[in-house]
This record gives C-alpha cells, sequence and structure tokens, in this order.
C-alpha cells in the first residue's frame, strides 16, 4: 500500500482528483475525511495543506506527495522530486511599486519585502549580495505596500492580475514552479514496484494529454508530401478509400507544433481533418 498525500482544498486539490481519476483510480470523494482509500489499486490517499505536505514525505507519514515546486524548495525537506505534473504552474517573483525606479536587483538593497517564501527570498537575496529586510506574513502578501508594510513583495504569480490590482511591477523572478510529484528517500522493493506502476499510469496520462490522435483524406499523389509531414507513433496508417485515387491517413500530432502542421497539411492536399483527443498513450 503507497500513501499519498495531496491537497486538501485549493488551488492544486481539483487537478490532483483529476490525475487520479485519469490513472484508472477509483477514489470515493472523501475530501472532510483526513483520508481515504482507492478501491482498485494499493493507495491511500491523505487530505492535506500544501504546506505539511514536504514534511508528511519526509516523515514517512506519506509516502508520496504532490505539491507544487515552490513549496518543495521553501520548505526545503530531505524529498525527491520524481515527475512533474504539468498543472499548478507559476513562479515566484519579486514585485515593486509600479511608479517606481528598478534599475537591478542593486535597488533592493535596504529595502523592506513582505513574503510567504522567506527561505527562497533570502537565499536569491544573498546569491545577488543583497542586504534586504525580509517580513515574513502568511497571507495577501501583495496588500504589504500599499498599507506601509513593505516597499516590495515576493510572492507567487501566475496572470499578474493581483500585481496589476495592486499597483505593483514584476522584476525578479526566483523560480519557475509546477506541481511535481514528490516520494520519500527511504523506499523498499515493494513501495518502489508500487510507485513504479503509478508512474507508468501517470507518463501514459501526460503523453496523451500533449498529443491529439488526427485522420485525414489524402489524394494518393501527394500521400509521400503528406506522410512527411507527419511523425506518427512508428510511422503514419495509411488506409485506401472507396473512392478510388485517395486514401485515409490516421497519426498522433503533438500539441505544440499542432496548428502549424494543420496549415501545412491543408496546403499539401489534405482533406477531410479530424482531430480528436487521445485518452491515454503508452509508447
Ligand atoms: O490551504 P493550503 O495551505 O493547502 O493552500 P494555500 O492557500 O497555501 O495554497 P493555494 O491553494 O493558494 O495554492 C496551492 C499551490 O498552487 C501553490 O503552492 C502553487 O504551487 C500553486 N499556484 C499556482 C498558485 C498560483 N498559481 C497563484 N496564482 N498559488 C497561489 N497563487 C496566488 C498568489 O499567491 C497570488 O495571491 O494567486 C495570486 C496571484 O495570481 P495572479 O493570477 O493574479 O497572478
Ligand atoms: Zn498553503
Amino acid at each position: 500500500m503507497l500513501k499519498l498525500a495531496i491537497q486538501k482544498s485549493g488551488r492544486l486539490h481539483d487537478d490532483s482528483m483529476r490525475l487520479l481519476k485519469e490513472c484508472g483510480i477509483n477514489i470515493s470523494n472523501g475530501v472532510n475525511k483526513l483520508k481515504t482509500e482507492a478501491s482498485n489499486f494499493p493507495l491511500q490517499v491523505f487530505f492535506l495543506r500544501d504546506d505539511d505536505i514536504p514534511q508528511y514525505v519526509e516523515d514517512s507519514v506519506a509516502d508520496i506527495g504532490v505539491v507544487g515546486e515552490n513549496v518543495v524548495y521553501e520548505k526545503n525537506k530531505s524529498v525527491d522530486i520524481v515527475e512533474t505534473l504539468g498543472f499548478g504552474r507559476c513562479r515566484l517573483s519579486i514585485a515593486v511599486v509600479r511608479g517606481e525606479q528598478y534599475t537591478g536587483v542593486q535597488s533592493l538593497h535596504g529595502r523592506k519585502i513582505a513574503t510567504s517564501y522567506p527561505f527562497l527570498t533570502r537565499r536569491f537575496l544573498s546569491e545577488n549580495k543583497v542586504q534586504a529586510d525580509i517580513h515574513e506574513i502568511s497571507g495577501s502578501v501583495e496588500i504589504a505596500p500599499g498599507i506601509g508594510l513593505a516597499d516590495a513583495i515576493c510572492d507567487l504569480v501566475s496572470s499578474g492580475s493581483t500585481l496589476l490590482t495592486n499597483g505593483l511591477k514584476e522584476v525578479e523572478t526566483i523560480l519557475h514552479s509546477e506541481a511535481v510529484l514528490i516520494r520519500n528517500k527511504n523506499f523498499n522493493d515493494a513501495q518502489v514496484r508500487l510507485l513504479n506502476k503509478l508512474l507508468f499510469r501517470i507518463h501514459a496520462v501526460k503523453k496523451a494529454r500533449n498529443n491529439k490522435y488526427i485522420l485525414l483524406n489524402a489524394p494518393n499523389d501527394k500521400l509521400d508530401e503528406i506522410i512527411g509531414l507527419l511523425p506518427g507513433m512508428k510511422s503514419p496508417t495509411v488506409l485506401p478509400l472507396a473512392d478510388k485515387g485517395w486514401s485515409s491517413v490516421h497519426s498522433v500530432l503533438n500539441e505544440d507544433e499542432f496548428w502549424e502542421k494543420i496549415e501545412q497539411l491543408k496546403t499539401a492536399g489534405a482533406q477531410g481533418i479530424l482531430v480528436v483527443p487521445i485518452e491515454k498513450m503508452i509508447v
């Protein structure tokens, strides 16, 4: 049995639950409980505050956990990051009052910086040989300059709208973060086997998310050119259509190059292009 810690409520909760579901792991939605058990996988799920997850994983109270890299690095516990999960993306940045002149990190010298990330902020400042006064607060960091508590802040940013509405501008990015799977450092063989089983499923889910299945009709005299545009898992599948002179081509396209490829395929003579999501992808 593996014990997994996920956030009880908050920004990472829904995506963590969705990941488990996409991995085919059924857990009764017991978020009001402290823990629950999967019905079809040897997994126990603990619902915790995200800040506590690295400590619990270090102490083996949980074997693995889903948490933001920002929290993993801030807490600086002895755990291993085993997989990035592709959600909860944000960055930890320093922001100053918008009208203020900022000419580089030295501008922070002697200033007061409010943050919930004292460890990472202090490390960044000392790496840059800047001496500033760090004021630790646990929430609503963005209002600190407005109420005269600090000159600058160091906080998480995703869209940037919180900074904007509070009259602040982002000047330094300390860390880029996303949700990760962490594990305790001392696993026995059985735990390693279970973790690998879970990782096999997570890889299939991640791959499927990044890829689309594409079907199109191609005139036979354009087949070579069209096939040349498609990567496929091995090579594209080509089937003859009832209509002589035409073929149906099936392949897999990466999300990143998707729109560009569609344009090229159309220009090359492809018609009736169908694009469908992939549920799982095992390579
Ligand atoms: O109760 P618990 O302690 O578990 O939750 P929490 O309140 O500490 O954390 P929560 O749920 O807010 O965030 C959990 C994790 O989500 C964080 O540790 C990050 O890894 C990740 N994440 C991703 C974010 C954001 N994006 C984010 N934008 N966490 C917080 N924010 C906040 C930020 O602090 C600021 O107040 O959103 C605001 C900025 O957002 P924008 O879009 O206006 O820039
Ligand atoms: Zn928290």
